[in-house]
């Protein structure tokens, strides 16, 4: 079939793409080459990149159509997409034809990418890893459709203001955006509040939801998926003439502005009951406009609902999409008549899990006040699940009251509250953790009574990062090297060829030529001396990540060279990057407080050339990609236990970085692959930990018996780093959550190894190449194939 009807195809010539650039500025963008702006040359080449893009996309939808497979639906509240343009160049196969028709335009291409803003429609790991799913689910060939919300302003844009985090508003799409195709035509309607009648749910507000999706090109294929993201809008009869003609210009548009106010921006303040309602009204509008889209679509080529699961999974990205699970419920009983036990077994089949934490206070929970006002049948709806999940626990552990309380979908004190990954697991075939260990301690811990009635529902799937984004676009010099050392790029696609690079750590040309790439990463990110070790902590802030843990490293190091100048030995240049949550007031504390430090630091002549301390402002997915390559260090440091897998670790060990860290998350799959001689482990372990908690942990005795971190936590007590952050030190003598002066000697004790380590450049370079060569089993690719292998079960459509 000629889908383009016609339409002459797009070239791939130098001529042709500039004449469709020119084309594009002229009758797309309206304007001419004599009077473009910087900003006319970007959007421009933006459209004339996605145009090819859109071809493929057409191919696509025909083959998914034709074929009617099983469709692969990520639900996710974020995205991270990070900035597209290089990437779409990459997946287009446009990038060598880009710089020569932007000159004829007069602009040069760095600042055209300059202007490339990234979507800020994600916070950290779990939404950067719904973004990399996405890469590596259409680079396989998988038919799927990423769910979420076009938030106005994405996650705030963090800056300094005397070392403080401020957060100002992330306006990412006040210029538009032009990757984003509107299709309005497939709105749907949500409703909230309102009452249950004797015909049902009779909902009180009704919100539209509007989509347009962004293109999710498969690298090295011709598959072009996508990610389809609902805004809210009021219906169109909401603006109010007559009090707008009253002079009342603010009640003219209340209802739309509320209506709007729900895909505003990306997880609103909830430290109000308001902004906790809205939050739970994201989640619904979320889940109720996509299961209605997901259903419209299994309609085009199928009549049977009992064909629904074979024809659809529906994955839930932690428990921000559950709602689904009563929402698809709904929608079969009450809309499509199915008997309630029908339903079920539908539903229990079509949706599965993912759970990122192990905190407990990170589960999520709602009122059940709220949730039942806010959406009545939903609520009687979990009810019922409650009480059959209840029966069965019942049935299979007489007696066990208190398994029972435990299991509940509603816990009961201090406050009645819906628990949502309890519903998560009881509505999914299939629940996992994203890390080996992470996956054990859930059905050890936090799921071990759900583990102990359905054993085999609980999975473990590895996260994995995008080597085209992370490594391939982020560090382009070191990209080549392995190509020419591997005599190929297909390590792109197949990413476990990288353990061909292992012979050539042996070798001093390729070593030598390492060392060069990597330095001019670091000269690239113009950080001062390219000598130094770039030690670098960029995620986000959180206790339980310990980056008060690599502070109190910092403070020792600048003590001893202020005692000892002569004999500190290596340089460093230790890198934070990160974001503090608005309301975390004790992560705010310990930014300011690394900021106060920094410049204690910076103005101390003594640390010239020997210690630096850097924070750049507003850590995104644009900054990792220009830190990752240039780093030396990758501190993984949190408390074992505590961090589900982390991703941030694999991106820099595939870049060549050398890790110190815990037995935590990844790290230990990490080190397993790299080998325990090029990892620098430290610290307590997860029982170890656990145990030192449940005892009588008192973090004073190591204060008392270390002289080094004593003068640590006396200087910040003394008010050295300008009186800020006497309220950290405080926090660790006194409660010290996360055992961090615990595993302080641990710590500073390996960082000595670190220093004496980089002090034999070639054996540390070998240890970098090692690095690289062995994890290449932490592709989102290798993520995907395990997700089809042991969950979705979903086979690829390729376009003939
Ligand atoms: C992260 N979770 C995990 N949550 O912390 C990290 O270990 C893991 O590698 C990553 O997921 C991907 O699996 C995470 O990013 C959030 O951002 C929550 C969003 C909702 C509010 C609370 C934090």
């Amino acid at each position: 079939m000629d889908l383009r009807n016609g339409l002459r195809p797009l070239g791939t010539t130098p001529d042709e793409f500039q004449r469709d650039l020119l084309s594009n500025l002229y009758y797309r963008r309206g304007t001419t080459v004599e009077s473009a702006s910087a900003q006319d040359a970007y959007e421009t080449l933006a459209l004339t990149v996605r145009d090819r893009l859109a071809e493929r996309r057409a191919r696509t939808a025909a083959a998914h159509y034709e074929s009617n497979p099983r469709w692969v639906y990520y639900l996710s509240a974020e995205y991270l997409l990070g900035p597209q343009l290089e990437q779409n160049l990459l997946y287009s196969g446009t990038t060598e034809l880009a710089p020569a028709a932007l000159k004829t335009l007069g602009f040069s291409p760095e600042e055209v990418a300059a202007l490339d803003v990234e979507p800020g429609l994600g916070n950290g790991g779990l939404g950067r890893l719904a973004a990399c799913l996405l890469d590596s689910l259409a680079t396989l060939d998988i038919p799927a459709v990423g769910y979420g919300i076009r938030y106005d302003l994405g996650i705030f844009k963090q800056e300094f203001d005397n070392g403080e985090q401020v957060e100002r508003p992330d306006d990412w799409a006040f210029q538009g955006d032009p990757w984003e195709f509107p299709a309005p035509d497939d709105w749907q309607m949500v409703g909230f509040y309102g009452f249950l009648g004797p015909e049902g749910w009779v909902p009180g507000e009704v919100v539209h939801g509007e989509p347009s999706h962004l293109l999710i090109p498969g690298y090295g294929t011709e598959t072009v998926n996508i990610v389809r993201l609902w805004r809210a809008r009021a219906a169109r009869a909401s603006f109010d003439l007559r009090r707008f003609s009253a002079g009342q210009y603010a009640e003219a548009v209340e209802e739309a502005v509320r209506a709007e106010n729900i895909s505003k921006v990306l997880y609103p303040d909830d430290s109000t009951d308001m902004g906790r309602e809205l939050r739970l009204k994201q989640q619904y509008f979320l889940v109720s406009c996509s299961l209605r889209d997901i259903v419209r679509r299994f309609r085009f080529r199928n009549a049977d609902w009992d064909d629904f699961p074979a024809k659809t999974v529906i994955q839930l990205n932690d428990t921000h999409p559950t709602l689904a699970i009563p929402e698809l419920m709904r929608l079969l009983v009450d809309e499509e008549k199915l008997e309630w036990e029908h339903a079920w077994s539908l539903v229990r089949r079509t949706f599965a899990y993912t759970c990122h934490t192990l905190l407990p206070e990170a589960l999520e929970t709602w009122p059940v006040d709220m949730l039942g006002r806010l959406l009545p049948r939903h609520l009687e709806i979990i009810y019922l699940i409650n009480e059959a999940l209840l029966a069965e626990v019942r049935s299979r552990f007489p007696g066990d009251l208190d398994r029972v309380r435990r299991m509940s979908l509603i816990q009961e004190e201090p406050q009645r509250r819906v628990r949502m990954a309890n519903l998560a697991v009881t509505g999914t075939f299939a629940v996992n953790g994203v890390a080996e260990l992470h996956s054990q301690l859930l059905t050890s811990t936090t799921f071990a009574d759900f583990a102990a009635l359905w054993p085999d529902r609980f999975t473990n799937v590895t996260n994995g990062v995008s080597p085209r984004r992370f490594v391939r676009l982020a560090n382009p010099g070191l990209s080549t090297l392995i190509t020419s050392g591997l005599g190929s790029d297909a390590w792109l696609r197949d990413l476990s060829l990288l353990s061909g690079l292992a012979p050539l750590a042996d070798d001093p040309a390729f070593r030598e030529q390492w060392r060069t790439e990597r330095r001019h990463a670091k000269e690239a990110l113009g950080l001062g001396d390219p000598g130094a070790m770039l030690d670098v902590m960029i995620k986000r802030f959180h206790e339980y990540k310990r980056q008060q843990l690599k502070l109190l490293h910092v403070i020792t190091l600048y003590h001893r060279l202020r005692d000892n100048p002569e004999r500190f030995g290596v340089p460093r240049t230790v890198l934070f990057g990160g974001k503090a949550a608005p309301a975390y007031y004790a992560a705010k504390s310990i930014i300011r407080l690394i900021n106060a430090v920094a410049a204690a630091i910076e103005a101390d002549p003594k640390a010239y050339g020997l210690l630096r301390v850097v924070f750049p402002p507003n850590y995104n997915v644009t900054l990792a990609e220009k830190i990752i390559p240039a780093a030396d260090l990758s501190e993984q440091i949190s408390m074992a236990g505590k961090e589900a897998s982390g991703t941030g670790n694999m991106k820099l060990a595939l870049n060549g970085a050398l890790t110190i860290g815990t037995l935590d998350g990844a790290n230990v799959e990490i080190r397993d692959r790299v080998g325990a001689g090029n990892f620098f482990l430290f610290g307590l372990d997860t029982p170890a930990a656990a145990a030192l908690r449940a005892s009588d942990y008192r973090p004073r005795t190591y204060y008392d018996s270390d002289d080094e971190l004593r003068a640590a936590l006396d200087a910040i007590l003394s008010g050295a780093f300008g009186g800020v952050g006497q309220e950290v030190a405080h926090s660790l003598l006194d409660r010290d959550e996360y055992l961090t002066l615990a595993d302080y000697r641990s710590y500073v004790d390996k960082q000595d190894e670190v220093a004496a380590a980089w002090e034999d450049q070639e054996h540390w370079t070998r240890m970098s190449i090692l690095n690289t060569a062995n994890s290449g089993f932490f592709s989102a690719d290798r993520t995907v194939a395990d997700y089809l292998s042991r969950i979705w079960h979903a086979s690829p459509v390729r376009l003939s």
